[in-house]
């Protein structure tokens, strides 16, 4: 060839939208595409743009490839740039046409450095390349496939990111770049990702809904608390919670005589028994009836008095989560637990969706009264804030610490291996900071519509 390298503007056009937004798809196709023309992958780095659009840049040992999307006209712009005459950059252009489902493709070639065009090489750097490609034990003019056998390689590192993003703030978890599990079900996206910091990740919506290395902190608070408060606990109901943490934690309770479990979306359930076993492990349990179904119209045509506590282990109120947030809702929850049942509800952070979490448990006061309702916290790393709260409500008199007994629970964390729940854990989460207690106690000041567009995810 008669120029250092070779470079092919390129434009995708008709590409499948939802592609062009997604970035893991997007580095996953271009690392792809440069494997298959036979380059060496070194690095790649991309970018989501907010609300639409990524970009990002694979370096190769051969050069790079470059890409920069339009999800809403359904274009890419990529450069292909090549050196050497190890790599067909054609191949290169042929594959992310096909994974980017592209209707057409148009290219324009340019020879970059083109030999007749630049003046002399400088002697001595010649010889230094020269030096180099001996060590490497490779031609001194090319860039062999055969070099990553040397111990001179260049390690190929990846840094690519999941993003949970809301209006103003954002939250990234650095991964392997390996999705494990990624399913559009009727309901959300449902994904798996393998992350540095957390182990593996489930996210719906791309909303981060539990991790491997800090779940155990939410499912014995959503579980425990309840359970605890109660002087007889026989019959519990969960409405969503497909990944099986709340029920894991839940069946400890020897003396329980049934749970039912109704999970919406059996992708969820999929997911986590693929991936997250430690989670799902209590799907077997015979005391256990799993029913993939609306919750809410589970709860609806439930009978009066037929539950002790029931649970609700929902998503962020946006897609299949959100009729888990409505007084309706709650009127019939409150139908069917007996006299004494209690209600846990996950209920969002107060710093997070302040007029949210406002109208929430305004509602929850006006169908439980106002002294039966309280609110408890924990700190939840992987949570939008880390600041995560959950609701106790009793259908009746009673209180959720007040005659806690303290043995029973030391022993029981014990024999469990508990790892946060405990009997000083259970008193202290229901301490609140003035600001979380005022937006618990007094009525929402705010437009229902100001809350509901906290949570819309962009
Ligand atoms: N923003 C995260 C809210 C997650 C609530 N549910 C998590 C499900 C874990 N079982």
């Amino acid at each position: 060839m008669q120029a250092l390298g070779r470079h092919i503007l390129v434009e995708y056009f008709d590409c499948r939208n939802e592609l062009l937004n997604d970035v893991p798809y997007i580095e996953q196709s271009m690392v792809a595409a440069a494997r298959k023309a036979d380059a060496t992958v070194i690095n790649s780095t991309f970018h989501h743009f907010s609300p639409f659009g990524v970009s990002g840049v694979v370096v190769i040992q051969e050069s790079h490839l470059a890409i920069h999307t339009w999800p809403e006209y359904g274009y890419a712009a990529v450069d292909l740039f090549t050196c050497g005459d190890t790599v067909d950059p054609w191949i290169a252009y042929n594959e992310l046409k096909r994974l980017l489902e592209a209707g057409s493709g148009s290219s324009i070639e340019m020879l970059r450095g083109q030999l007749g065009l630049i003046p002399g090489t400088r002697q001595e750097m010649e010889a230094h390349r020269e030096d180099h490609a001996v060590q490497l034990g490779k031609p001194a003019n090319g860039y062999s496939p055969g070099e990553q056998a040397t111990s001179l390689a260049p390690k190929y590192s990846r840094n690519v990111w999941f993003t949970e993003r809301s209006e103003n703030t954002a939250h990234s978890f650095r991964h392997t770049g390996k999705q494990l599990y990624r399913e559009q079900s009727p309901f959300q996206l449902v994904e798996v990702y393998d992350t540095y910091a957390w182990g593996k990740t489930l996210t719906l919506d791309r909303m981060v809904m539990t991790t491997e290395k800090d779940e155990f902190i939410y499912h014995e608070m959503i579980a425990h608390v309840g359970l605890f408060s109660h002087p007889n606990p026989k019959r519990v109901l969960v409405i969503g919670g497909g990944d099986g943490g709340a029920v894991r934690e839940i069946l400890r309770h020897e003396g329980l005589e049934k749970v039912v479990m109704v999970e919406i979306d059996e992708k969820v359930i999929e997911a986590s028994k693929l991936h997250l076993p430690a989670i799902s492990s209590a799907f077997d349990h015979p005391k256990l009836e799993l029913i993939v179904g609306d919750g809410i119209a589970y709860v609806e045509e439930s009978m009066d008095d037929a539950f002790d506590l029931v649970l609700v282990d929902s998503t962020d109120p946006v897609g299949p989560g959100e009729g888990l947030f409505t007084e309706r809702f709650y009127r019939h929850v409150h139908r069917i637990l007996r006299p004494g049942g209690i209600q846990i509800t996950q209920s969002e952070s107060p710093h997070y969706a302040p007029a949210l979490f406002r109208e929430i448990y305004a509602c929850y006061r006006q169908v439980f009264g106002n002294e039966h309702v309280h609110c408890y916290l924990a700190h939840i790393p992987t949570y939008p804030s880390g600041m995560w709260s959950f609701s106790w409500a009793m259908k009746g008199e009673g209180h959720p610490f007040n005659g806690l007994d303290r043995n029973r629970i030391d022993a029981f964390c014990r024999q469990h291996g508990l790892k946060y729940y405990n009997a000083d854990i259970h008193q202290g989460a229901f301490c609140l900071p003035t600001f979380t207690r005022e937006m618990v106690e007094n009525d929402p000041k705010v437009e229902a519509t100001a809350a509901a567009s906290e949570l819309t995810a962009s």
